[in-house]
């Protein structure tokens, strides 16, 4: 008898295959009971999923899409076992579209508890033709076909998308790295829109967690002696970049739209997209609409009550990031004003992705920065992003500074931090490593043989932190420890001020540890982040079927639910002749971090920091980047502060240590 993992393996198997004709069948009970024939009308229960075309792609950015999203999704939640659930799909699987089918299947065993013994599998292998070039994989299909005992996987070449004749080329291993896209497509799925899901602190995680992706673009861009990302400097300018995916929507060889460099974005009508007319004006008023709620220091709900914005509210109330990242991202149903501030970030989306073939005029698809699984390989999604992200900062650096008593933990002083990798201290080495995927399970053509995909990518042996800590207290203290790492020097080669370097801090690690009293020796594995999700599972780790037990390895392995920054992708890259970068470790008083709750069901919680705990609480009471996400306080204890340097130099529970990231090319595995 089939498992429950196989039935679930079964129903996200090659998800483009045609309808099958004759009859579908829909269950009965629950109010689920028809009998149709293919091409008769779908059944009232779906709502809103079938005005999605077959074939076409799925966007969250599009609000008409959400919608069909949100009735299919409430479609399957009614199942109350895996069985149900595949009944369920197997009746409208070829009434809806394919990539909405699988998104709401995803989104359905995440979030329902009933349904948390099994593991969806990767997006690369469910989709793989958002990971690899139609031609490449359409090369593999025919090797396959002429030669079916075939065992050499496809390389994928790392250029496929574009030459190094464009210096923004250098980034695009990094860019369109399979775990980072699979990571966003995950981030937008577990963090959805107007999907009635109230998860705690969104709109702030939604600003942090992107910073933070930029903040890593720009250590990996430093790099590579190249500037950080400049911001879109509004929706009238040329966009510098242009991009071309390679990639095909499905298996038919739809491509993606593409976007040549210098283009000027343009009002759009795609009626074929559930999409209105959306102006740039429509952009600009919104934006400005936010813009002056920042300045004004307050923002309107429908009834003109005036909602302060601040990110110290009395009794922890809502801190003004999170009201501002709801209006921004947005969440109608989250947004305090969503017809008066709009739906900039969606929308600016939108806009970029149809800027090639605004009216149909040219039946062109959509752009690959229209869908959260492809949009992290388009150059311009930094430059919307960081866009996005100066807006969140201009609040920000509303805020007053930190005080003593915030920053500093008396009693406790970080005595020395340092790292070890392969039993070398503090000069950490990446280099490229390489996984398979196997293709054949996302494709309708191949047969059944394998088809295996490999893929390069950037990666790192693990290493430790060790912390020597004195806890001066005479009792244990429960500390949260906040690791962060940024690069040394800007673009010219000099040391930079708190201000210059702060979005630059990226989160590397944060947990919680007893401190005896006395000495403390801490060891923490780089495998252990906060902010990165163990391996991608494969359907062919899932057949195997693992015996999965909660408190082991595996059980918490299995407990990710696919959101989080792929470890491979934990350290940039650094520079073949090494580059400096500066560890900043920071001890603050747990007591005061803490967040009550309780933890239920499958957690979800690795990579807590990007992306929380899935039916809990953020589990850090701190504003999300604390203590970079605000301007340093100008003087402390009567000394002036212009680096972190100087900050750290301040107080004891915070240290900075320098270490080198050496890039070493083929040459990691023979460390
Ligand atoms: Cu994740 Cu714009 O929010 O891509």
């Amino acid at each position: 008898m089939a498992t429950e993992q196989s039935q679930v393996l079964e129903l996200f198997e090659k998800p483009f295959r045609g309808p099958s004709g004759g009859s579908i069948s829909f269950p009965t009970g629950e109010g689920i009971g028809t009998r149709i024939g293919t091409g008769a009308r779908p059944p009232p229960e779906l709502g809103y999923a079938t005005s999605l075309q077959r074939g076409r792609v799925f966007s969250v950015f599009i609000r008409a899409h959400r919608r069909a999203a949100r009735s299919l999704c409430e479609y399957f939640m009614r199942a109350r076992n895996i069985g149900e659930l595949t009944s369920l799909a197997n009746a409208c699987r070829n009434l809806v579209n394919e990539q909405l089918f699988i998104y709401c299947l995803s989104f359905v065993i995440i979030r329902k508890p009933e349904l948390r013994r099994v593991r969806i599998p990767t997006v690369v292998e469910t989709f793989p033709s958002k990971f690899a070039s139609q031609e490449m994989l359409q090369q593999a299909g025919n090797e396959i076909n002429r030669n079916p005992a075939r065992t050499e996987p496809i390389v994928i070449n790392q250029e496929f998308s574009g030459t190094l004749i464009k210096p923004e080329h250098r980034l695009s291993y990094w860019r369109e790295d399979y775990g980072i896209n699979s990571h966003h497509w995950h981030w937008h799925l577990v963090f959805p829109v107007e999907m009635d899901i109230r998860r705690d602190r969104k709109g702030e995680i939604f600003y942090y967690m992107h910073q933070q992706m930029l903040a890593r673009y720009d250590m990996e861009r430093l790099s590579h002696s190249l500037n950080r990302v400049l911001p879109l400097t509004g929706f009238r300018e040329p966009i510098v970049d242009g991009y071309f995916s390679k990639l095909t929507v499905n298996n038919s060889g739809r491509a993606w739209g593409t976007r040549q460099d210098n283009t000027t974005l343009k009002d759009i009508r795609r009626d074929d997209f559930g999409l209105g007319f959306i102006s740039i004006s429509d952009l600009e008023l919104y934006y400005s609409r936010l813009l002056d709620a920042v300045h004004q220091g307050f923002i309107q709900d429908r009834q003109g009550n005036r909602i302060p914005l601040t990110d110290d509210p009395p009794n922890r109330g809502k801190r003004g990031i999170d009201i501002l990242g709801d209006a921004f991202e947005a969440d109608a149903e989250l947004s305090v004003n969503y017809p008066f501030y709009g739906d900039l970030h969606n929308f600016a989306h939108v806009l970029i992705s149809f800027s090639h073939d605004p009216d149909f005029a040219h039946r062109e698809e959509v752009g690959a920065i229209g869908d959260p699984a492809t949009s992290m390989r388009d150059p311009t999604f930094y430059r919307l992003h960081k866009f996005v992200d100066e807006f969140f900062q201009e609040y920000k650096l509303q805020q007053r500074p930190y005080n003593n008593e915030e920053l500093g933990l008396p009693g406790v002083r970080v005595v020395r931090i340092g790292v070890l990798q392969d039993g070398v201290p503090n000069n950490l080495r990446t280099g490229w490593n390489q996984r398979e995927f196997e293709a054949g399970r996302g494709l309708d053509f191949g047969g059944s043989a394998p088809i295996r995909l490999r893929f390069t990518h950037l990666d790192h042996r693990p290493f430790d932190y060790h912390l020597q800590i004195m806890n001066t207290l005479p009792a244990e203290k429960d500390v949260t420890v906040r690791i962060f790492l940024a690069p040394t020097l800007d673009e010219r080669g000099n040391r930079m001020s708190f201000m210059d370097q702060r979005l630059l801090w990226t989160e590397m690690d944060k947990f919680v540890t007893k401190l005896t009293p006395g000495e403390n020796k801490l060891v923490r594995s780089s495998r252990d982040s906060s902010i990165t999700a163990p391996p991608e599972i494969t359907f062919r780790e899932l057949e195997a079927g693992r015996e999965i037990t909660s408190g082991t390895q595996a059980g918490v392995e299995f407990g990710q639910c696919g959101c989080g920054w792929p470890r491979h992708m934990l350290l940039p890259r650094g520079m073949p002749q090494g580059m400096d970068f500066q560890l900043f470790v920071m001890l603050t008083d747990h007591a005061v971090d803490k967040v009550e709750q309780v933890i239920r069901g499958r957690p979800c919680t690795n990579a807590v920091s990007y992306c929380g705990i899935l039916d809990s609480k953020f589990p850090d009471a701190r504003p999300m980047g604390f203590p970079f996400d605000r301007r340093n306080p100008a003087m402390i204890n009567g000394n002036v502060i212009q680096t972190a340097g100087e900050l750290a130099a301040q107080f004891d529970n915070m240290v900075m240590e320098d270490i080198k990231i050496t890039f070493v090319g083929n040459q990691l595995q023979r460390a």
